[in-house]
């Protein structure tokens, strides 16, 4: 392989400071509106999806249509169970478009290029989150990325989480523990009182860090260790707290096939390998051996 660019990118050595020191950084408006409008749009294609079904299935007698963003998905289960709502999975990994252009975003990749060099992969891994209030499954227990892929020699994963509306205190902001990010991967359990599996910790787990609330406009990024401690707290507003977590980690570690396929995002060596929306639309393995041969 040849030389690898590092440091380029847009995070100044204050920021490269802050992240190094505690695990985390929050980005402030990194996203514009008109970032966010594809990534939206395909939001609401999978509430009219999921719309379409409910009618269907004689779940609902209305689709709501022109109701917003930030409530439609929640007046189309009103009367129904946790249940119901999970059977579309607590967060959202379709192929639609505008999940490629988020993912795909230069000002997301140019912060992450500062942190891991220029030859960057999209982690299969990534979660469109709608927290919809009154549904136990949108809090998230206390955990540690890394514990849904122990087994995964990769290092660093960088997860990026992406608020779509105004994070708050009421809906269920992200909170996190500065410096865990040094701790080693803690033994978890899978929570099993909301049906969602989501791996968590034990309160006597957590060591003696502080917590630290993070609400956030929408568009703001903020960019953690996959072994930072960090949760979120149920919705208590009447809107949904829509956000997305994606991840990414340099090329030459374990692409996790076992999680989905991931994408080559950026490449200063290889920019002809760097994945159009076809690839991704078609689940085109970027580090097939007829790539990667060719790679040494
Ligand atoms: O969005 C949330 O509420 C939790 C996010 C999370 O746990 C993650 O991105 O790893």
């Amino acid at each position: 392989m040849g030389t690898q660019q590092y440091f380029g990118g847009s995070l100044t050595k204050y920021q490269l400071e802050h992240y190094e020191a505690n695990g985390y950084l929050v980005l402030n408006d990194l996203l514009s509106e008109e970032d966010m409008d594809l990534p939206k749009q395909a939001m609401m294609e999978k509430v009219s999806r999921i719309a379409e079904e409910l009618y269907t299935d004689g779940l609902i007698s209305d689709k709501l249509e022109n109701l917003p963003f930030k409530y439609r998905l929640t007046e189309l289960f009103k009367g129904m169970t946790d249940k119901e709502f999970l059977k579309y999975g607590r967060s959202w990994r379709d192929r639609i478009p505008g999940y490629y252009h988020l993912m795909s975003n230069p000002k997301i990749l140019d912060a992450i290029e500062s942190l891991i060099g220029g030859e960057i992969f999209s982690n299969p891994v990534y979660n469109v989150r709608p927290k919809v209030p009154g549904v136990a499954a949108g809090a998230v227990p206390w955990h540690q990325d890394k514990s849904y892929w122990p087994d995964a020699n990769s290092n660093p994963v960088i997860t990026v989480w992406i608020s779509f509306v105004d994070a708050t205190l009421e809906n269920g902001c992200l909170h996190l523990k500065p410096g865990t990010h040094r701790k080693k991967l803690l033994k978890w359990h899978e929570e099993s009182r909301t049906g969602t599996g989501y791996t968590a910790l034990r309160e006597d787990q957590l060591g003696k860090a502080p917590t630290v609330a993070l609400p956030v406009k929408a568009g703001t990024a903020i960019l953690f260790n996959d072994r930072l401690l960090h949760m979120s707290t149920p919705n208590q507003s009447d809107g949904i707290r829509w956000s997305v977590d994606l991840r990414y980690q340099p090329t030459d570690q374990d692409p996790m096939v076992n999680h989905g396929a991931g994408f080559l995002a950026r490449s200063y060596e290889y920019p002809e390998r760097v994945a159009t929306l076809e690839d991704w639309l078609h689940n085109k393995a970027e580090h097939s051996s007829e790539l990667t041969s060719s790679k040494d």
